[in-house]
């Protein structure tokens, strides 16, 4: 049988399912990773499960996201990973070594291994060939543990990349535009493989801005063969011996197949608040920005930053505005200073913040006061930036640096400047000093944890009752809400992500921010949502928090693929309409009941639908939940944590 890439991946870590037919795929996981904002809760889930060792080839540990230390939380929150990591056999990527997916596509990445990560853009290590998926905390916790990692079974989207880059055309421009395309929904139960003749002239770290930003589509991953390009860059990083060849068969058989002739392209803006609201970048001339941010997982090699450099280089940043450079990680970062870059940055007026995630998750730089706001990052959604009135566009590291002289949003083909030429260093600048290895068994059981006062013990779920339950709808949500909006991470926010309780009182905030108070006093009740629910970030806490609140069930015409993960390993039962214009037909305020419940879970197990009574109109309403039989399990016990613990005392 010919295989896609993904489809040799599968095969060779394959533990149940068919890679051909049926619902779902369990695979084996070779490497975990995880981040400060999201792996205090796997690590604690990790815990529970009573592991003496990650059970992994490989977890890696990051701090990136929750750099600023306004206070005691953050720094308190990375000392506990650091301790965790050293008791359990994990590295541990210590603050200020960069980005966890800049510095694990650098240092880690295998072609042909199998990456399970709580973060969305895992994928970015698809970029040489591997099969990198972003999870739930619990889900990585689980793989730490040793347990293989289920999914819809995915289908494969082929993007056959002909033609070439034009002068200024970017891969960010690639993937943007395939996002103009496609949608934030697009990619939904998908997998896209990249090939085709402009292969040959794309880098891994072009290759990486794609699959990073694959999660943008809602893919389950992306991947690009790992060819001779991959090889060099691996060669480059000092590690020959990971690279693995590995490429799709000749014959092998796609879902769907889409062409992109780079020849075509033009630079690209996302407006906002969607990364697949785009237009050229030339439309938008007339648009006076105040912060240019350039850095993140998305944009920020050593070429990205250079040719940003070499912009900058003799000129000086427009008066009004502020531009903000994160490079991604450590080794890009030292060499922009020993090639010289940092010093034309530094000369040009760029304020040059520590390697990590920075303003991308709105841990400083807010924008201000209906500002606009140019970014390289991935994500635009409603007040991630920190200013609910600013408007985040996106683009590459080109256009930013040039609109940042000009002081509106540029496309760099309508001025005289000259593109710059950077090529890939034949030699990274390699030092992993910042990346403390795991101790040995006996030493690591000798460490002691230590947990601030920030830790709080995180909510479970409950097992669905033998009879009815009846609750309001709290809320009735549009399409596409992001994690973003359900759990909201700013500066502020992001110091209590080891603190459901506090958290939960910004549930929601964006959409309304009565809904945890009214949540609270009704004593729970569900949601109510439209298309593509919980897309984005693969943060936890956007089950966990309503979790706190007391939200059994979530009612959605279609789910992104993490956040449904997340409910049903948290205990929230996520429905869909049968038919989805029966959305129309609740209202906030109603009074729904599921009678019956358990037995009705039971049931769907079977495959049959779900009764939904809406007692204020007075209709009955037929759901399906979205969970495959496994998971119909978990949801029996109130969630994959509880059902772990009921199956290790049986
Ligand atoms: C993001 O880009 O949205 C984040 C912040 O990296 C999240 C993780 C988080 O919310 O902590 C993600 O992509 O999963
Ligand atoms: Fe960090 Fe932004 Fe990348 Fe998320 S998208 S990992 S916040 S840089």
């Amino acid at each position: 049988m010919k295989l896609t890439l993904a489809q040799k991946i599968i095969k060779n870590h394959l533990v149940s399912g068919d890679i051909f037919e049926g619902r779902e795929v369990t695979v084996r996981i070779d490497q975990t990773l995880t981040q400060d904002s999201t792996g205090t809760m796997a690590y604690l889930q990790f815990e529970q499960l009573g592991k003496d060792r990650v059970e992994t080839e490989l977890s890696v540990s990051y701090v990136d996201h929750n750099m600023l230390q306004t206070g005691y939380q953050n720094a308190d929150d990375h000392y506990f990973l650091q301790t965790m990591a050293a008791r359990y056999g994990i590295h541990f990527s210590r603050p200020g070594n960069g980005v966890c997916h800049q510095v694990h596509l650098e240092r880690f990445s295998r072609p042909g291994s199998t990456l399970l990560g709580s973060d969305s853009h895992t994928p970015t290590s698809g970029g040489v060939g591997m099969l990198a998926i972003g999870a739930g905390g619990m889900d990585v916790a689980l793989a730490m543990a040793g347990e293989p990692f289920t999914m819809p079974r995915p289908q494969i989207i082929y993007v056959n990349l002909i033609g070439r880059l034009p002068d200024w055309v970017t891969a960010k421009d690639v993937i943007l535009t395939i996002l103009g395309k496609l949608s934030v929904s697009g990619g939904v139960g998908s997998i896209i493989e990249y090939g085709g003749e402009a292969l040959s002239t794309m880098t891994v770290p072009e290759r990486a801005t794609l699959t990073n930003m694959g999660a943008e589509l809602g893919a389950t991953t992306s991947i690009f063969p790992a060819d001779g390009i991959t090889r060099q860059y691996f060669i480059a990083q000092g590690r020959e011996e990971d690279f693995v060849p590995l490429t799709a068969d000749e014959g092998a058989k796609y879902d769907r197949v889409i062409e992109v002739n780079l020849s075509e392209l033009v630079p690209m803006v996302a407006k906002p608040y969607s990364p697949d609201n785009v237009v050229p970048a030339e439309d938008l001339a007339d648009v006076k920005i105040s912060q240019v941010c350039i850095g993140s997982c998305t944009n920020s090699s050593y070429v990205d930053m250079m040719r940003v450099a070499e912009i900058l280089r003799g000129r000086t940043v427009h008066p009004e505005v502020s531009l903000a450079i994160a490079p991604g990680s450590r080794q890009v970062l030292t060499m922009l200073a020993e090639s010289g870059g940092l010093a034309a940055m530094l000369a040009a007026g760029a304020r040059i913040l520590e390697s990590g995630c920075g303003p991308c998750i709105g841990m400083g730089q807010a924008p201000r006061t209906d500002g606009a706001s140019l970014r390289t990052i991935n994500r635009n959604f409603y007040n991630r930036s920190g200013t609910a009135s600013a408007k985040v566009y996106l683009c590459s590291p080109e256009v930013a640096a040039v609109s940042a002289l000009t002081g509106v949003i540029t496309d760099p083909r309508r001025t005289d400047y000259r593109l710059p030429q950077v090529e890939n260093p034949a030699k990274f600048a390699v030092n992993d000093n910042m990346i403390i290895p795991p101790l040995p068994i006996e030493a690591a059981r000798q460490v002691e944890i230590v947990r601030g006062p920030n830790i709080q013990p995180f909510p479970v779920g409950r097992a669905p009752e033998e009879g009815d339950l009846t609750h309001e709808a709290l809320i009735v949500l549009g399409d596409d809400i992001s994690t973003d909006h359900i759990m909201p991470s700013t500066a502020a926010l992001l110091p209590f992500r080891s603190n459901i309780p506090k958290l939960a009182q910004h549930c929601l905030e964006p959409c309304d921010p009565t809904f945890p108070q009214r949540a609270r006093e009704a004593g729970g009740g569900f949601i109510i949502a439209g298309r593509n629910y919980g897309q984005g970030s693969s943060r936890e806490h956007a089950a966990l928090a309503p979790v706190q609140l007391g939200i059994r069930a979530v009612i959605a015409i279609s789910f992104a693929r993490i956040h449904l993960a997340n409910l049903i390993n948290n205990g929230i039962l996520p429905f869909n309409f049968i038919c989805p214009a029966d959305y129309d037909l609740i209202e906030q305020g109603d009074v729904l009941t599921l009678p019956d419940l358990a037995a009705q879970i039971r049931e769907a197990a079977n495959g049959k639908n779900v009764k939904l009574i809406n007692q204020t109109k007075g209709k009955t309403i037929e759901l399906y939940l979205a969970a495959g039989s496994q998971q119909i399990e978990y949801l029996l016990h109130g969630g994959r944590l509880l059902y772990a613990k009921a199956k290790s005392k049986s």
